[in-house]
């Protein structure tokens, strides 16, 4: 005898559908599960059924990976059109998965992320410069700016290519595509059979947008293979690395989905932590001074050295709470590879499906105490008390987020700059609207800006005195 998931009143043939803000879903479910419990069945039109799970209990059993495999969702097989089978998107048994995953770890080893400092620097800074000659009545896009930063980080230190997002007001037209791609994906998975079938100019529009991401990472490859260049970086490895189990090298066509995944990957995920970590730090004073008062003491120099950025221990604190409450890659969703149980009651048949609903785990109380909506990043002040099995922004076991110490690293730069350079000020009082996309980020905020004393007006030429041999 077993008793029934909870599941919500249906519609009739529409079944749970009108709980779902379509702007919202991942936001709309959680909020299902904080009335319904940490497991709930959901139907959906036509009579789909989905398990959704926010309970650490669950959620264990879930990322058992002997029993449970990650399963391409229907998020996921609508990027496919362009990410396809590169490692964000692939099934853990196609075997483009495991070849990729091979020859591309070392190039996210914390070893490797020493190479990028220098690369990081150089978007970091343009960030400062840039926020350091506004006027004192310009107001700053958060997530916009965290954008151009995140994207170029990754298209340098990736692919030695330069985006250069802080020198147009408009978007790179690769972004434009891939924006518009995502929100197409996006769509889909709310229109019905017959209304998707006459979306006939956003398809076109569709197909468009996939050639000229396509072009652009193929000229990338051909001006690489015609012309060398960087050693060592993304792209590199992506051409010269062999796979030791099966002895062969990724082919083109697998590249191109490969580059496309860690630009997609690689900007917004990392660019909604930082303005996620700047809006907490902006609304709870006493973790901003904390921080601050950090970056004073480590950040000596006008640019930090790597080893530095290591050092900002409560700066990566902070993100790490960040990610804990907003996570910005918010579910996902794995499927039995045999008949089971979860959380020792539930049977599971092989081959039926979990979706992890990250925000949700991440307000488990029952793990993370009664206060889990406030803002303490001294939650991961010792390690070894952090409930590693209700803690999962960045995935499960082998198709874990391989972009993890990259994302952080980079982080936790930008995060250090910003506050050792700018005091935040919330002009706008603003109130905490989440966006979703395929991602999450802070919706539609804006902060003022100001330079710190003695901060990064410094950095700009005129303001200090040009020494007396360099003058005519
Ligand atoms: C992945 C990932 C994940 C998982 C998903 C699933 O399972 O479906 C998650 C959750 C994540 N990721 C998250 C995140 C967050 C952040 C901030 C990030 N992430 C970042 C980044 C950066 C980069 C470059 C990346 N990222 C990348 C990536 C990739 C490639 C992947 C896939 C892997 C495999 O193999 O599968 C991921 N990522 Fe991340």
């Amino acid at each position: 005898q077993t008793t029934p998931v909870p599941q919500p009143k249906t519609f009739g043939p529409l079944g749970n559908l009108p709980l779902l803000d379509s702007a919202a879903p991942i936001q709309s479910l959680v909020k299902v599960a904080s009335e319904f419990g940490p497991i709930f069945q959901f139907q959906y039109p036509g009579g789909r059924k989905e398990l959704y799970v926010s309970g650490h209990e669950y959620v264990k059993d879930a990322c058992d990976e002997k029993r449970f495999d990650k399963r391409i969702w229907a998020p996921l097989q609508n990027v496919r059109p362009f990410a396809g089978d590169g490692l964000f998107t692939s099934a853990t048994q196609e075997p483009n998965w495991k070849k990729a995953h091979n020859i591309l770890l070392s190039s996210f080893s914390q070893r490797a992320m020493q190479g990028y400092h220098t690369k990081m620097i150089d978007i970091a800074m343009q960030l400062i410069q840039k926020w350091a000659r506004l006027n004192p009545d310009e107001t700053v896009d958060i997530p916009a700016d965290m954008t151009r930063l995140t994207l170029d980080t990754i298209g340098l230190c990736g692919f030695n290519y330069r985006f250069n997002s802080f020198y147009r007001e408009d978007n790179h037209p690769f972004i434009d595509s891939m924006v518009r791609s995502l929100d197409e994906g996006m769509n889909q998975l709310h229109r019905l059979g017959i209304q998707d079938m006459f979306m006939i100019k956003k398809k076109r529009q569709f197909q468009e947008d996939i050639q000229s991401m396509f072009s652009l990472v193929d000229e990338l490859i051909q001006e690489r293979k015609a012309h060398g260049g960087e050693e060592g970086d993304l792209l590199a490895h992506m051409l010269e690395g062999v796979d030791p189990d099966t002895g062969e090298r990724l082919d083109h066509e697998n590249i191109r989905y490969q580059m496309i995944t860690f630009l997609i990957a690689g900007h917004e995920t990392t660019s909604g932590l930082l303005s996620f970590a700047i809006y907490f730090l902006m609304k709870n004073p006493d973790k901003l001074r904390k921080a601050v008062s950090e970056v004073d003491r480590v950040l000596k120099d006008p640019v930090p050295s790597y080893n530095q950025v290591r050092e900002l221990k409560y700066v990566r604190m902070v993100l790490s709470e960040s990610l804990r409450l907003w996570p910005t890659a918010p579910a996902f969703s794995l499927s039995a590879k045999e008949d089971t149980r979860i959380g020792g009651t539930y049977p599971i048949k092989k081959g039926d499906s979990v979706t992890v609903l990250i925000p949700g785990l991440h307000r488990d109380a029952r793990v993370w105490g009664d206060d889990v909506e406030a803002f303490e990043p001294e939650r991961f002040e010792d390690p070894s008390k952090v409930p590693h099995d209700a803690y999962k922004p960045f995935g499960n076991g082998q198709r874990a987020c391989i972009g993890q110490q990259f994302a952080l690293q980079e982080a936790t730069l930008v995060l250090g700059l910003v506050l050792k350079y700018f005091e935040l000020v919330d002009t706008q009082h603003y109130e905490l609207k989440v966006k979703e996309t395929l991602t999450l980020k802070p919706d539609a905020f804006h902060i003022k800006v100001r330079n710190r004393k003695g901060g990064a007006a410094l950095l700009i030429p005129g303001s200090v005195a040009v020494p007396e041999q360099e003058q005519r």
